[in-house]
């Protein structure tokens, strides 16, 4: 992390706060949990993304995304691969759709490619690409599967990015009428959904690190990206109230508490200010109608009268997406002063070199329930990747379950507590096209080949069988 655009006078005003909140680097202490029994009603499901899956980037009038630009250069993505196939998910979702009420899981999150939908980012819908979401929510229907659809899960037409992406303003008004005609589409059998996935890992990684689409290196671009996707959402919002009778509308944040580096006060002052823009920049525009200080900053003049009112609309949950905390440390070197820093020494990783901390998990909860007024809550994504590699998935995969375990502990321990948490999805469904990490990071519960796309289902998918069925959750 190198640019964000925290200046040397940002970075003193964010220190005085910080100091003066007597900011703590651990947070809020998990206690085990009581009872290891999940109620009758809890939600368990699984997640997945179009770009990841579907393949078929041709098919049906699909317009091109960003992230169709991003990988046509291999040099970006670890093992060279691209979204071309996916799973090829857009041929076999009823398989997928099959697996999933096999595992006894009720709920499917999938996301919605918004450039099958609108292919030039603005216009006529694409009636084709609207009717395969209509077979996929049927195929789920169908076998008591509850679908979720998101709708913004990274893929931006590139026709919308042409003509400046969320820099320009126009983009949130696209996003609503995206939303508008999914409404009308699908809302006679699509009740849930949710409009933006992780908007602070598209912001940061896809407009200020440059990882993923659409690739920029510009710190100047990072207002916008907060922003209108802030304002889009808002507006998604108003038009899916409007037009699904019934619906229930939330949002999903990539959650992470941030924490300084080891214990220097350089670095809590860093993490905070980390904190401000990747979880606040998200969480304070919708649920509290304002920004924090140093997201307002990075936005400046793009900030118009009565956008604030626009963010801020009522939400049924708020989803979660948790996988570890983020450390921050002060880096002299960075024109922002904010970098990556490192977990503690012989804190434990997963395969994927993730810190596993499921306290950052309770704590998010935690903070949910009492800075943000205690709003139903989803873990929309929790799950963990095979180590690194092109070798083939591990079936027998007792790290996930688990890390899959320790996780919803901290999920019992975070009801127990106060927080309202209504179900757990867990990512992902399938081994899948894991973003510039390509296929060599597999979150799967099935295991899939790639030569053929059969799918097999691995320890961890007996094991959430078992655990929605009952909602009992084993002990280690
Ligand atoms: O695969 C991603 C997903 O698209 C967004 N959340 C994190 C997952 C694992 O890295």
């Amino acid at each position: 992390m190198t640019d964000i655009p925290l200046t040397r006078r940002r970075f003193a005003a964010v220190s005085a706060a910080a100091l003066a909140a007597g900011c703590s680097p651990k947070g809020t202490a998990m206690k085990a949990p009581a009872s290891r029994q999940f109620p009758p009603d809890f939600a368990w499901g699984t997640a997945t993304s179009a770009y990841q899956i579907e393949g078929a980037r041709d098919a049906d009038g699909r317009g091109k995304s960003i992230w169709d630009t991003f990988d046509a250069d291999p040099a970006r993505i670890r093992d060279r691969s691209n979204g071309a196939i996916g799973c090829d998910s857009y041929r076999r979702y009823a398989e997928d759709a099959q697996l999933i009420a096999d595992a006894n899981l009720k709920h499917y999150r999938f996301s919605i490619a918004w450039p099958r939908v609108v292919p030039d980012g603005a216009g006529a819908p694409n009636a084709k690409g609207l009717d395969y979401y209509r077979r996929l929510a049927d195929a789920s229907l169908e076998r008591g599967v509850t679908p979720w659809a998101t709708l913004f899960h990274w893929d931006l037409p590139q026709a919308l990015q042409d003509r400046g992406g969320w820099a320009n303003r126009e983009t949130a008004l696209r996003l609503a009428d995206y939303a508008g005609h999914v409404a009308d589409a699908l809302g006679d059998r699509v009740k849930h959904f949710i409009v933006l996935n992780e908007a602070a890992v598209h912001a940061v990684l896809g407009h200020v690190i440059g990882d993923h689409a659409p690739g920029l290196k510009d710190a100047a671009a990072l207002g916008g990206a907060i922003h209108h996707q802030n304002l889009g959402q808002g507006l998604a919002i108003q038009q899916l109230r409007a037009k699904v009778s019934g619906a229930r509308i939330g949002t999903t944040m990539a959650l992470q508490p941030c924490r300084p580096e080891g214990d220097a006060p350089q670095n809590l002052i860093a993490s905070t200010a980390f904190d401000a823009l990747w979880n606040g920049g998200f969480l304070d525009p919708v649920l509290k109608g304002a920004y924090p200080k140093p997201a307002e900053e990075a936005i400046g003049s793009l900030l118009l009268p009565g956008d604030l009112d626009i963010t801020k609309q009522p939400v049924d949950f708020v989803g979660v997406n948790y996988y570890s905390p983020i450390y921050v440390k002060l880096d002299l070197n960075s024109p922002a002063r904010i970098g990556f820093g490192r977990p503690p020494k012989g804190s434990p990783r997963d395969a994927f070199g993730r810190e596993i901390d499921p306290s950052g998990l309770f704590e998010t909860l935690m903070r949910l329930k009492t800075d943000y007024g205690d709003p139903l809550l989803y873990i929309t994504e929790n799950g963990c990747s095979d180590p690194f590699g092109d070798g083939p998935a591990v079936i027998d995969d007792g790290f996930r379950i688990a890390y899959l375990r320790q996780h919803l502990e901290a999920v019992l321990s975070a009801r127990e507590a106060g927080a309202r948490v209504a179900g757990y999805f867990h990512w992902s469904l399938v081994d899948n096209w894991e973003w510039a990490l390509g296929y060599t990071s597999k979150f799967g519960c099935v295991a899939m080949d790639r030569a053929t796309g059969v799918r097999t289902p691995k320890a961890s998918y007996a094991w959430l069988k078992q655990l929605a069925l009952t909602g009992a959750l084993d002990a280690a």
